[in-house]
């Protein structure tokens, strides 16, 4: 078996294919939409698990939704270095975030059987289903399952429509009463390795076409409601007015102000029903989503506070009521400095012209879970103007086969480690 690798150009070329393929499953038609347990998602849990057992992987769909494959090292049941991301979306989203980095693992994989290549390790891919936390007011469940910190709660959560987490489990093929089993001994996974774009402007401002995460930043969320008083719109007086909207309205203003006065923070209300939504009624009440993040944990902590102060402030003077329902929080993950220099050399190792920049992550990732398990690192790779969580998201051939070459390049700087 020869032992050559294919060129990024093959590995660029590849992967677009591949995407293509991936891509198709959506749950919204002329959108990319692939939410945590939808048939979207199983369409492309299967297509995932195929192209898993075509790179010679052995590969199955878990209890949780994640797709789970592997290849032994010389001898069964050796820790594995294991690739992953997610392949679910966000709603009218872009087609490389998370999935690049499940098609960069599988198509490593294949390069490595194709060329004969043995490793002192076993290898495997993951394609998590629940990054996103965009279905259900979960954080980063499949990966959390893996890590052994899945919040059984989370089963009984509802998503928008009313559908209970364990149903839709249960109905997309998942074991609600497996997941506690999906959870790795610390050492059975030397290293968690990620590609992801890098979905801010940094490497492309900076003409780079990869970059090293040195940490992935604190982040908090918390479903938020309001409840004022519903009424006629014409007839009640506004001093009598007790309008959750506009309370609700003056809350996320407040809390742009307040991450706008941290360094480096952001502050964000994505989801705002009023209820009931009705041009000539006052609104009565209304739900609304808090986003917030910092690269310091202190400083998150400071946002929570002065969230907590400035809303309940507006609540009494507006006389509504509040309810502030905290559901995902993680602390700012530090990436493994050896990881980090894996891919340093990995980068070297791929094209002397490359840079090897060092960044922290706005975004959050699976790798801030698997990082609770194991040594964990991030490879972002650059894409166009930053945009991400749109249909504009995009990125070049080019870049795309650049950082796969780097991964596959990283896998086997670690296999020299080893040996
Ligand atoms: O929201 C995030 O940071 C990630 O893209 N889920
Ligand atoms: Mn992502
Ligand atoms: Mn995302």
């Amino acid at each position: 078996m020869t032992q050559t690798l294919p060129s990024a150009a093959v590995l660029g070329a590849r992967a677009f294919a591949a995407l293509d393929g991936l891509n198709r499953f959506t749950d919204e038609p002329g959108k990319l939409t692939r939410l945590y347990l939808s048939p979207a998602h199983r369409q492309a849990a299967e297509w995932t698990r195929g192209a898993m057992e075509v790179a010679g992987l052995s590969a199955f769909i878990d209890a949780a939704g994640s797709v789970q494959g592997r290849r032994e090292g010389p001898t069964p049941g050796l820790p594995a270095v294991m690739i992953g991301s997610h392949i679910d979306t966000v709603k009218d989203g872009g087609r490389f975030d998370g999935n690049l980095g499940v098609v960069a693992g599988v198509l490593v994989a294949q390069a490595l059987r194709d060329a004969g290549i043995a490793l002192p390790f076993a290898l495997e891919v993951i394609a998590f289903g629940d990054e996103e936390t965009v279905r259900f007011p979960t954080s980063l469940s499949t990966s959390s399952a893996l890590v052994g910190r899945y919040d059984p709660a989370w089963l009984d959560s509802r998503d928008s429509d009313g559908v209970v987490l364990r149903d839709a489990l249960v109905a997309f093929g998942g074991d609600p009463a497996g997941i506690a089993a999906l959870a790795r001994k610390p050492d059975s996974i030397r290293a968690y390795l990620e590609v992801h774009i890098e979905q801010g402007p940094v490497l492309e401002t900076e003409n780079e076409a990869v970059g090293i995460v040195t940490a992935i930043n604190a982040q908090k969320r918390a479903r938020v409601r309001v409840t004022g008083e519903a009424g006629h719109a014409g007839t009640v007086p506004m001093r009598l007015r007790r309008d959750a909207l506009a309370a609700a309205a003056e809350m996320a203003l407040a809390l742009e102000a307040i991450a706008a006065g941290h360094e480096q923070a952001v502050g964000t209300v994505g989801v705002f029903q009023p209820d009931p939504g009705a041009t000539n009624v006052v609104p009565g009440a209304v739900d609304f989503t808090i986003d917030f993040r910092s690269p310091h944990n202190a400083t998150l902590a400071e946002m929570d506070r002065q969230i907590g102060e400035c809303f309940g402030e507006i609540a009494a003077r507006r006389g509504v009521a509040l309810s502030i329902t905290p559901y995902s929080q993680d602390e700012a993950t530090p990436m493994a400095e050896p990881l980090q220099a894996a891919l340093a050399a990995g980068i070297a190792r791929t094209g002397s012209n490359l840079g090897a920049r060092r960044l922290p992550s706005g975004a959050g990732h699976d790798a801030m879970a698997m990082a609770k398990l194991c040594p964990s690192a991030m490879l972002f790779v650059r894409c166009e103007k930053g945009v991400s969580h749109s249909p504009l998201e995009n990125m070049t051939e080019a870049d795309a086969g650049i950082a796969i070459r780097v991964l596959l390049e990283t896998v086997l700087e670690l296999a020299r480690q080893e040996a």
